[in-house]
């Protein structure tokens, strides 16, 4: 009888250690959208384009950011941009080495923080080869020439240009290769291609192509991300803020839940003038973006922000915080701080000490609430 028991808590165990091994590792992407999920319970994390790049008095110094330098802390998430990549260019559309873009990925990652990418490619069927942007004039041959609204059509698989395109999703493919930690392993980030699709000024928006030709350029720059083995991304779907936004309307492009994993919404404010309509407006969109993201599983962000060159200083504390302190969403983003058009704070600006009023309110959340 005890020979018996023995067997049978051997045989037990035997199937717990087995059950055990077979149950999958998570990727770093399912580590990373765990995390956003737990953080988004306690606060909204700040992001900023191309942070420790160049601010507004200064470039490509070392550990450097003006989100730092007024506020003491790096934002919790860093953005960066892609565009320029798929031509073989060594530096972005903003001018940005793609060797440091990849070197401050690395640094963002070691101190703690995350990190998400964008990508303005430029027009597949307008852009000269070999040209870079020297000889041609913005916007012809960008992501913003929409001279020709059938490009969409051109590049998918059957189409004049997919051969080219497809050598382009290469280009990205090797850039994606080079984000690895310090132990050789990869670094999660969120990936939001094809963003602002409600709109029209990108070669890829809605009149420009339609839902299944969309849903079709998605799906092919996945599939071949995934089948190149990235399962460190994060994808992220994200159509721009609209006035009186449906949960239809958002969702009409919408790619699909086995293809999503986070949905977010970019909305800016332009002028001061538009003070109460920005808080009105954006309040109402992530209301929307809240109630999809929980019925879709998919975490909501407000995924571009940012009052154009900060025209109106208490703009962080008086117009920003109140539009979004009511949304459980992981986090915002604003955009990058150039010389001509900025978004993000500075130290010698004006909007500086609201900066900080933001920073240290509960709410919000920079690179040491989430480390
Ligand atoms: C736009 C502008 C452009 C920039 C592009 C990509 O909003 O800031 O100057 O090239 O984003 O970062």
């Amino acid at each position: 009888m005890k020979k018996i028991l023995v067997m049978v808590v051997v045989a037990m165990t035997m199937v717990a250690c087995a059950t055990k091994q077979a149950e999958p590792q998570k990727t770093v992407a399912q580590q990373l959208l765990d995390r956003l999920d737990s953080l988004r319970q306690k606060g909204i994390m700040y992001g900023h384009q191309d942070d420790p790049m160049y601010g507004l008095t200064w470039e490509y110094d070392k550990d450097s950011s003006d989100v730092k330098n007024v506020s003491g802390d790096y934002p919790a998430i860093m953005g960066f941009d892609l565009g320029g990549i798929e031509m073989g260019d060594k530096k972005n559309l903003d001018s940005v080495p793609f060797t440091r873009m990849t070197e401050e990925i690395q640094n963002h990652y070691r101190r703690g923080g995350i990190i998400t990418l964008s990508w303005h490619p430029r027009n597949p069927v307008t852009t000269i080869e070999g040209g870079g942007w020297a000889g041609q004039k913005f916007p012809e041959g960008t992501a913003w020439d929409v001279t020709d609204s059938t490009i969409v059509k051109k590049i998918l698989p059957g189409g004049e240009f997919h051969e080219k395109f497809e050598s382009w999703m290469q280009r990205v493919s090797d850039f994606l290769a080079t984000l690895k930690d310090d132990n050789g392993q990869k670094i999660p980030v969120i990936f939001r291609p094809w963003h602002e699709n409600s709109g029209s000024w990108f070669w890829w928006g809605e009149k420009l192509c339609t839902v299944e030709e969309y849903k079709a350029l998605w799906n092919m720059l996945q599939d071949k991300l995934k089948a190149d083995g990235f399962d460190n991304l994060v994808w992220s779907y994200s159509p721009g803020c609209q006035d009186n936004l449906t949960a239809e309307r958002l969702l009409d492009r919408y790619p699909g839940d086995d293809r999503v994993d986070m949905i977010g919404l970019d909305g800016y404010q332009w002028v001061p003038e538009e003070k109460d309509k920005f808080i009105e407006r954006t309040k109402q969109n992530l209301g929307v973006l809240c109630e999809v993201a929980t019925e879709h599983n998919l975490i909501p962000a407000l995924t571009e922000t940012g009052m154009k060159n900060m025209t109106q200083p208490d703009w962080w504390s008086s117009t920003l915080l109140p539009a979004v302190k009511d949304f459980s969403i992981s986090y915002l983003l604003t955009w990058r701080n150039y010389k001509e058009e900025w978004f993000g704070p500075a130290p010698s600006k004006p909007d500086a000490k609201y900066f900080v009023d933001f920073y240290n309110d509960d709410k919000t959340l920079f690179l040491n609430n989430i480390k």
